[in-house]
Parts: structure tokens; sequence; C-alpha cells
């Protein structure tokens, strides 16, 4: 089975900008390995395999210590990979689930269990059909008693749609790659005021500032177009924002992105340590691991 997008960077440099100890990569995958964990047959894409050993590598490489990894539709609502993963990691990762509403509670301990600190609700089109919006809900309130967070993803166009529903949501809600705006608007548009007031408005909303390279209009050589849209949400919202690789890159079909090369850009977007410092370690680590954060 081929993959239908690029495969993910076989040598990735060594960055310049050395994270801080502790650093958190809080957007990334595992892909399979098809045969021991096979995709999703609902699936609109087919990647390449991409397991946890590579992902640990990567880590290491880069100079972070911990990742969240994100259940992607690739794999639709079996999150096996994710699990086996999670457990592999001891300790060092936790996760996002995908879950229909006929999940059972029994279910959701194990995946607790495991690691599993939020559900994701995807609304990309292309990617995905949407559940309904009272399916998404039952699964809200059954995740409550977790403590878990809902991850969010969808296209800047569809904001206005989605907007009352998604802040009648009752957990923290995580916004992937900041709601995806169109960087050839001006950031002071309606489009991204209305993704700042969605977070400026809504105390329990956080923000990914993920995927320059899927943002980008300008091509791979900086990602410049991305960076006052990055440093908005990260200087605005300093307390409530994540990085991550995205690793291996689902669907990047115009460039695969050098992840070294990534991890020099958080330094454009979280100009001083302080930023840095919250971005990558003291948020991931008060979301996804507060028992060790002291939260
Ligand atoms: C990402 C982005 C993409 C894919 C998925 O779940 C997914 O399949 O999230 C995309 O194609 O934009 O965050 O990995």
């Amino acid at each position: 089975m081929d993959p239908d997008w690029l495969r993910f960077h076989p040598e990735p440099s060594t960055p310049q900008f050395t994270p801080p100890a502790g650093s958190v990569d809080a957007h990334c995958h595992v892909f399979g390995p098809a045969d021991q964990f096979p995709f999703a047959r609902e699936r609109k894409y087919t990647p390449c395999d991409a397991g946890k050993e590579q992902l640990w590598a990567l880590r290491d490489h880069l100079g972070l210590s911990r990742n969240v990894i994100v259940q992607a539709t690739c794999h639709g609502a079996d999150n096996r990979a994710l699990v086996d993963a999670l457990v592999d990691s001891q300790g060092l990762a936790r996760g996002v689930a995908t879950v229909r509403p006929s999940v059972t509670d029994e279910e959701l301990d194990a995946l607790h269990q495991a690691g599993v600190r939020g559900v994701r609700f995807n609304f990309v089109k292309r990617l995905v059909d949407a559940l309904p919006f009272d399916s998404l809900e039952s699964i809200a309130e059954r995740i409550m008693r977790l403590g878990w967070h809902i991850v969010i993803y969808f296209e800047a166009d569809d904001l206005a749609e989605y907007f009352d529903f998604f802040t009648s949501l009752p957990t923290t809600v995580v916004v992937d790659h900041m709601g995806r705006p169109d960087v050839r608007k001006p950031i002071d548009g309606a489009d991204f005021e209305m993704f700042l007031r969605l977070l400026g408005d809504n105390k329990n909303f956080w923000s990914k500032v993920t995927c320059p390279e899927r943002l980008s209009r300008s091509g791979p050589h900086g990602y410049e177009d991305v960076i006052p849209f990055g440093r908005t949400v990260v200087e605005t919202f300093s307390d409530r924002v994540l990085w991550g690789t995205d690793w291996p890159h689902p669907n990047m079909k115009s460039h695969m992105p050098d992840d070294g090369k990534l991890v020099d850009f958080i330094p454009q977007i979280a100009p001083t340590p302080e930023l840095q410092h919250k971005l990558l370690v003291d948020n991931p680590m008060r979301l996804y691991w507060p028992e060790e954060a002291g939260v």
C-alpha cells in the first residue's frame, strides 16, 4: 500500500535553537506499521508507516523531552497504534484519541490508563465526515469525569459556522494550527479577528501555534508569512499556547519540512526565553502532566 503523500524528512537537521529542558512536542502522530495497526477503511488518505521508535528518535534528535500524540483520521477511531506508543513511552507521551459516541466507560478508562488526556473533534471536510453536534456533545459530557479536554481542527472559513457550538463545549478546548488562517489575508482582517475573539472571550480556549509548513504561501524557506500570526497568538495568549512538530506531516504534498528547521522557527514566534518556556514546558506540562506540574 503506497502512501499518497510525501514521506517524512529522512535526516532532519540539528536545530540551532536549543529548546529549554523538558520541552514537549505537543502535536505529532504515529502511523502503523500498517501490518500491525491497519489504517481505517474510511480514511481519506494513506500515510506511510511512521512508528513510535522513529518518533522517539526524532524527539531526542531535536532536543525535546516528551510528546503528545494526536490520533489522526487515517486511523479513524481505532486508537491501538496510539495506545501502543503511549505504553511504550513510559510516561513520556500523552495522547489525544478519537472516539465514537458508542465508546464505553470501560474503554475510556483504559485509554486514560494508557495516557490519553483528550479527544479530537475534526471538522476539516477534506479529512473526515464530522459527527453531528449531538453526538459530539454526548462525547464531551462523557469525558468530563476524566478531566479530559477537546482538541478541535477546522479551516478558518468554517469558524463562523461552528463558533456557537465550539463556545458551548464544557471543557478546555485546544484549537489545532491557530484555526488554519489564510496568511495571505491581513492579520487584522475579519477572519483572524474572529479567531482572536474566540480565544480572547473564552478563557477555556487554547491554541497550537503549529504547522507553518501547512499555512505558509511563501514556501519552505523560513515561512515568514506565518510569523506575525504565530507571534500574535503567543504574545497575546502566552499561558494558553502549545507547540508541536506535526511529524510525520500527513498530507504534505508540496514539500516535506525539515523538522530541525521547524524547531528553529520557535524563536520567531516566541522571541523571549520566558515565552519559550511557557510554550514548550509550562503550558503542555499543565495540560498533560498536571501531577508533575504541581497543578
Ligand atoms: C495534522 C493535519 C492534517 C491531518 C490530520 O487527522 C488527520 O488526518 O490531522 C491535515 O491534513 O491537515 O494535524 O496532522
